[in-house]
């Protein structure tokens, strides 16, 4: 390893629900430690995963994404998004370019909520174009300098963080941007997510690929048991609430079918992230306004009262 001092910071990631916050936070770490899916809103709390580049240690701070809200957990996902941002060395804005370029015009005023922001928060900001992969390179430029107009970036990256193309470049500049520094974490940690949290992360990104409409939005996971075999394994009891009676069938499928899927698929990742058997046991239960139950939030580290 190169001789100098160390360096340590945050960077905040922030930007529109689906822009591929966490997919580049996972591609930067270099492991998973943000669940991703095809849905809007899917990180619900700010998770950091550790990236370290030579003597360098930042801090990437995933977030919620900054959208219009309405219910209190929405509320509260926008106020833990933009309190990444403030304690952060750097704040990068991920836009996803292909929904840029079709002018949703929820994406255009998710965008420019985040803009507003940035202004008010004087950090250093950097833009960060996603998904290029999936837009001309013309249309990428035009998009980038309409963007950049708005001075608020000090730079701009476009990059695909599902196939990592360019996402070094990215992993460079903030490596330099963090403040000499001892590092925060020791080396070997990627993630600070208790392994409960994470567990019902999981099982969470599962139900949402076999879920749709507004479900996945009236569900939430929750590890109750985790229990050390004395063979080895690990035993994980896990309740998926849902906010309805009506719900329960759906997540439960066909004779059981849909929660079937989802417990064997987040078993076999439970056990290649903790290196051991596990058994997973998920139970279903209605909870009615799980939503407006003080005590989840602050298990998650979200301000109810926002
Ligand atoms: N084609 C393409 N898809 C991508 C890229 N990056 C992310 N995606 C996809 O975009 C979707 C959203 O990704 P996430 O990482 O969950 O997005 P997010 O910004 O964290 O979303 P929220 O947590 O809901 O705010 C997923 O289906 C990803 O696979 C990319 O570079 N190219
Ligand atoms: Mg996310």
């Amino acid at each position: 390893m190169a001789d100098g001092p160390t360096r340590a910071g945050f960077a905040a990631i922030i930007g529109a629900p689906n822009a591929g916050k966490s997919t580049l936070v996972n591609a930067l770490v270099g492991r998973k430690v943000s669940i991703v899916t095809s849905k809007v809103q899917t990180t619900r709390f700010q998770v950091r995963g550790v990236m370290m580049r030579g003597l360098s240690q930042v801090v990437l701070v995933d977030t919620p994404g900054v959208f219009a809200p309405r219910r209190r957990l929405d509320r509260a996902m926008v106020a833990a998004a933009w309190d990444g941002a403030t304690e952060a060395d750097v704040i990068v804005h991920v836009v996803d370019a292909a929904a840029q370029l079709k002018q949703a015009t929820r994406t255009i005023e998710d965008v420019e909520r985040v803009i507003e922001g940035l202004k008010t928060h004087k950090r250093q900001a950097v833009l960060v174009l996603n998904k290029i992969d999936l837009v001309k390179r013309e249309e990428l430029l035009s998009i980038s300098q309409e963007l950049f107009k708005t001075g608020v970036y000090s730079e701009v990256f476009m990059i695909s963080a599902s196939s990592g193309d360019h996402i070094e470049d990215l992993a460079e500049r903030l490596a330099q941007a963090v403040p000499e520094s001892p590092w925060l974490y020791p080396e070997d940690q990627i993630a600070d997510l208790p392994e409960r949290l994470l567990a019902a992360e999981i099982t969470r990104e599962k139900l949402y690929l076999r879920v749709h409409e507004e479900l996945p939005y009236a569900l939430t996971v929750e590890t109750e048991a985790w229990k050390a075999m004395k063979d080895g394994s690990v035993r994980i009891e896990q309740t998926i609430y849902v906010e309805r009676e009506g719900h329960k069938p759906i997540i439960l499928g066909k004779g059981g079918r849909t929660v079937k899927w989802v417990g064997e698929a987040a078993r076999k990742e439970l056990e290649a992230e903790l290196g051991r058997r596990v058994n997973l046991f998920l139970f279903v239960k209605v909870r009615p306004n799980w939503g407006e139950d003080r005590a989840r939030y602050s298990a998650l580290g979200l301000d109810f009262d926002v």
